[in-house]
């Protein structure tokens, strides 16, 4: 039986929208689109960190990320939001809005 790509692992065209080279959700692949409210950040060191730390989150596509504040895209199956904030958490920062 002939595999879907798994939501959030399927690297293909970067949609317009997308920073490269972000992960891409799959066909028939859900996003659920999240904003977070974040307490700590003061600069754009804070942003860039926020940023990777996303980034390394399986699923999660970074839409936008600015001091106190970050836009992003997930897939349900691969993540969730506990596990988003507690990336952001690890670098030292605080998430204000629990999903
Ligand atoms: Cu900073």
């Amino acid at each position: 039986m002939l595999q879907e790509p798994r939501c959030g692992v399927w690297f293909g065209p970067t949609p317009r929208w997308l920073v490269p080279p972000m992960i891409t959700p799959s066909r028939g692949c859900t996003m659920t689109h999240l904003e977070l409210d974040i307490s700590g950040m003061s600069c754009n060191h804070c942003v860039g960190a926020v940023t990777k730390a996303l980034q390394s989150v399986h699923g999660v596509v970074v839409e936008q990320v600015a001091i106190g504040k970050a836009t992003i895209s997930y897939d349900a199956e691969a993540t969730s939001p506990a596990q988003i904030a507690l990336a952001i958490e690890d670098e030292g920062f605080a998430v204000l809005t629990s999903p």
